[in-house]
């Protein structure tokens, strides 16, 4: 890692204060590797920028120096996005914490980029609004980070990923300027829709400094079922049902036994249900009324045999229901730092796609543990015990299948660091230019996040 120019380091110092330029190795270890412990970078300062001119003075400064930055927020990205991997310096956003009045009318909020999700959705519901994005990594992962990687999560079925809830947003581009776009209109189409290019950019384009939010209701009623069913395609057939007739199906996620049974291990659960089924399918749904007898009704008309089955309407008992699905990435963790693909194919091709996937796991000496948000078609593989080149393999096999399916080999986590070689496979030479263009307009000093394709 190359150390920073002093004159750099002082500028760093003027701008943030002493306090927030860590260089100290204990302070930055954390920063420069990401949630999984699979990309391990270094750095020579962590910045901690508090407002969203010290954001621009510090690009300014970075962009005369040729410094490049990694944009950081909590830091949990699974696709090694946020680690500088080739020394970059780390701007941490996790300062900009400014909460503005929730308009009640209009159902918006006006947050710092640096809040963290659960947060946001917290201060919301004593107004009877939430947030439309949910993910179990909600007390880390910070709103700018969930635009910056256009965040999924459990709830997409109903309200879109994390593109649909942004209204508008504040972005620092690498010369320093501010782009803001703030005013939550619902309509407005005076030009191009910067903020939305921003939506998933991965720190690319611009820093994200505030976010204008628009809010979903909270229902009223919600209830939960969990399904022991004997397939995926099952599971899938069931989902279309639900999909068909329950209009407010907010949530529908899937888990394999094995995968439960490694939750459970790790967290000492007993199992969710009784009769080992091999598949477990978890729906949700909310509204004015009580939904209960709704899911009941659409399972039944799915004509699916469906084995155990548990409901609550309590929110702890909802919570007791979806855990075990919530609780996968941290148990699988806990057993071996593992590759993570991220797929999202149509629905019919999914079950087919899990058992080649498995079994191509199985050859090589690995486990495929599957599992994801089956209600919008995204289904996460978690390789465990693959070796470096047996892994390479593995993916390569796996989101080449993916491709030819007609699917995407980034559902809802980008292509960070961890899939830049195979960008090419998603997006044409065509598209490619036409981003890389598009970037060098937005980055002209090509400091931002560089590592990451485009
Ligand atoms: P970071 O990890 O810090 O950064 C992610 C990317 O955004 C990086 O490229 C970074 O450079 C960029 N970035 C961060 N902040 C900014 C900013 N202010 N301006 C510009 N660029 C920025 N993801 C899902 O989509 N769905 C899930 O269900 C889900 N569940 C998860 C569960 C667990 C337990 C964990 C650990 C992760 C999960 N994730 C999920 C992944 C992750 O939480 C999300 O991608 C989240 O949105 C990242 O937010 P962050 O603040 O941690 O961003
Ligand atoms: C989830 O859906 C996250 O829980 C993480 O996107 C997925 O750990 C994973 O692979
Ligand atoms: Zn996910």
């Amino acid at each position: 890692m190359a150390p920073l120019d002093p004159t750099v380091l002082a500028g760093l110092v003027g701008v943030v204060g002493d306090e927030h330029v860590l260089t100290e190795p204990d302070l930055v270890a954390g920063h420069a590797t990401d949630w999984t412990g699979r990309f391990r970078g270094s750095t020579p300062a962590v910045v901690r920028p508090g407002t969203t001119d010290e954001v621009a003075a510090v690009l300014r400064l970075c962009a005369e120096f040729g410094v490049p930055l990694v944009p950081q927020g909590g830091n949990t990205g699974l696709v090694g996005g946020a680690t500088p991997l080739e020394g970059e310096v780390v701007l941490s956003l996790t300062r900009l914490r400014s909460i503005e009045d929730v308009d009640r009318v209009m159902g918006q909020v006006t947050v710092g980029a640096g809040v963290t999700v659960a947060a946001a959705a917290e201060l919301l519901h004593a107004d009877g609004w939430t947030l439309g994005v949910d993910l179990a990594s909600r007390d880390t992962a910070t709103v700018g980070g969930a635009v910056a990687t256009d965040a999924g999560g459990l709830h997409v079925l109903r309200w879109g990923t994390m593109r649909r809830q942004v209204l508008g947003l504040e972005a620092v581009r690498s010369d320093g300027s501010v782009i803001s776009r703030l005013g939550g209109l619902p309509k407005d189409n005076a030009g191009y829709d910067l903020p939305e290019l921003l939506c998933g950019s991965e720190g690319t384009l611009g820093i994200i400094t505030r976010v204008r939010l628009g809010l979903v209701p909270r229902p009223e009623h919600r209830a939960t079922a969990l399904l022991g069913l004997a397939s995926l395609a099952d599971a899938v057939a069931v989902v279309g049902a639900l999909r068909r007739s329950v209009s407010g199906l907010d949530l529908a996620e899937v888990m394999l036994a094995d995968g439960v049974a490694l939750v459970s291990e790790h967290r000492g659960w007993p199992a969710p249900l009784a009769g080992d089924p091999a598949v477990y399918l978890a729906v949700e749904a909310g509204g004015a009324e009580d939904p209960v007898d709704d899911l009941a009704a659409a399972v039944e008309r799915s004509g699916v045999a469906v084995g155990d089955v548990a409901v609550a309407s309590d929110s702890a008992g909802r919570e007791r229901l979806v855990r075990h699905r919530e609780g996968h990435t941290e148990a699988i963790n806990a057993v071996g730092i593992p590759r993570k693909l991220d797929l999202s194919v149509p629905f019919g091709e999914l079950p087919g796609l899990v058992d080649q996937v498995r079994a191509w796991a199985g050859e090589e000496g690995a486990r495929a543990i599957v599992f994801g948000h089956l209600g919008d078609a995204g289904i996460h593989v978690n390789l465990l015990g693959a070796e470096a080149e047996a892994g390479d393999r593995l993916e390569d096999r796996v989101f080449r299948l993916t491709v030819r399916c007609g699917g995407s080999i980034s559902a809802e986590h980008g292509i960070g660091r961890a899939k830049r070689r195979w960008y090419p496979l998603a997006r044409s030479e065509a598209d490619r230019a036409a981003s890389a263009a598009v970037r060098r307009a937005l980055d002209p000093a090509g400091i931002l996040n560089p590592g990451v394709p485009a």
